[in-house]
């Protein structure tokens, strides 16, 4: 009898544990759920539809070209490739800490001319 007992507990851990998974992965994906930041660049701008996120995580930049001559897009670290004009490419940072992270374009002259910022996490 209390070995009929033991397995049965056994067996209810097992079960336990196996509903528990799925809700650990499925806090972890929310955790890590990435932001998009629309970036639209130009002669001699940048334009983000928001320069704040609400705390640390993943965003991903979607840098579009606007104007008439190549330019890209500078963030912690992180560069896009040249973009000519009318090209889009994304750009996938994580931003581990809370803080103020400049951005430029890294074209000689243009951050200088306005191509620069600040984008805040919170
Ligand atoms: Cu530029």
């Amino acid at each position: 009898m209390k070995r009929t007992n033991q397995l049965l507990l056994s067996a209810v851990i097992a079960v336990v544990a196996l509903a528990v998974v799925p809700l650990a992965v499925a806090a972890t994906a929310q955790r890590t759920a990435t932001t998009t930041v629309s970036v639209k660049a130009g002669e001699m701008y940048f334009k983000l539809s928001t320069r704040t996120l609400a705390k640390p995580g993943k965003v991903t930049f979607v840098v579009k070209n606007a104007g008439h001559i190549v330019h890209d897009f500078k963030i912690a670290g992180k560069t896009t490739p040249l973009l000519q004009p009318g090209k889009t490419v994304k750009l996938v940072v994580t931003f581990r800490k809370k803080g103020r992270y400049p951005y430029e374009c890294t074209v000689p002259g243009h951050a200088a001319a306005g191509m620069k910022g600040t984008f805040t996490v919170r």
